[in-house]
């Protein structure tokens, strides 16, 4: 049979989604043409609570792997796709299940909190799971002589560390190469240059520590959507990826965003395209599956999560 045709890419897809009864979900870092077609966007927590909320019998995660991971943990009979396969997690990969499984058997009293870039597989052998708004909360909440092994990223750890104070946290030594790009030098340079504007800054930057002073929030991806809607000012400096700003700029006219650094661009998140959703929705690929046993362990550490914050 011929194919239909479409005005254009987006009427295509939004032909799809109703056909496959898929709901689309984009990740804050995505582009700005697919969070422009997705049915909600935000972080990887919110969007797994709100596929696990759907009626859809299909979910599109538009992300990189662990985050399509966390929605079928959440959401087993569910059919989740994600449209690119090699879509992954650099940070995420930085710690495996039996780098934690040693840790555990060297600290058998220890306690292991994972960040929501991690593996099914870390997740499963993990306590408690947090993502960049909650760690604080979630370490605060562990028994003070509880040792801690934090994974995997380093400076989402060192800033815990710092706001509860507790010495007894041991950090593996991860990073985002993406908030890598972002330096403190080139911070300094654009509070100089724009006096009046907001630094806000992600926890997983490379250069928080020695950046803190020059802070004027440090936030999770939705929490700077939403600090940036509520707040009064009108310039705002943002250190993080810059798919961000694209949700910013759309939510407040008359505001002005300025990217830490242009190239803070993460190439995974990028894998994603028009062209690949519409091969997604037609072919039912590329479908992420955490099989039961270990998605019924992976659930463990974000549900306590979820009773704590
Ligand atoms: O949880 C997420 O989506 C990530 C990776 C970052 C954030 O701050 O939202």
């Amino acid at each position: 049979m011929a194919r239909q045709l479409f005005p254009t890419i987006q009427d295509e897809i939004a032909a799809l989604k109703k056909e496959r009864n898929a709901v689309l979900l984009a990740h804050n870092y995505q582009t700005g043409e697919i969070q422009e077609i997705a049915d909600i966007a935000g972080d990887s927590l919110r969007l797994a609570q709100e596929a696990a909320k759907t009626r859809a019998d299909v979910i599109l995660f538009c992300g990189v792997h662990f985050m399509a991971e966390t929605a079928s943990i959440l959401c087993p009979d569910k059919k989740v796709l994600i449209p690119d396969p090699e879509a992954g997690c650099t940070l995420a990969d930085m710690i495996k299940p039996e780098d934690v499984r040693k840790w555990k058997t060297q600290n058998p009293d220890g306690v292991v909190v994972c960040y929501v870039n991690t593996s099914a597989a870390v997740k499963a052998e993990s306590d408690y799971c947090c993502t960049s708004s909650n760690a604080e909360q979630v370490v605060r909440s562990i028994s003070q002589d509880r040792k801690i092994l934090f994974v995997p990223d380093f400076f989402l750890g060192t800033y815990v560390k710092k706001r509860t104070g507790r010495e007894n946290i041991e950090l593996w030594q991860g990073y985002c190469p993406t908030h890598m790009l972002i330096q403190s030098r080139e911070l300094e340079q654009l509070k100089r240059e724009h006096p009046g504007a907001e630094l806000i800054m992600h926890p997983e930057c490379g250069c928080l520590t020695k950046s803190m002073h020059l802070a004027d929030q440090i936030l999770s991806t939705e929490g700077m959507v939403r600090y940036a809607k509520d707040s009064s000012k009108k310039t705002f400096i943002i250190a993080t990826e810059t798919g961000i700003l694209h949700r910013m700029i759309k939510d407040n006219p008359g505001k002005q965003f300025i990217p830490a650094n242009v190239n803070a661009v993460c190439s995974y998140m990028k894998m994603n395209s028009l062209e690949k959703i519409v091969a997604s929705l037609e072919n039912l690929q590329y479908e992420i599956k955490v099989p039961k046993d270990l998605a019924d362990r992976a659930r463990r550490p974000i549900e306590r999560m979820i009773s704590i914050v």
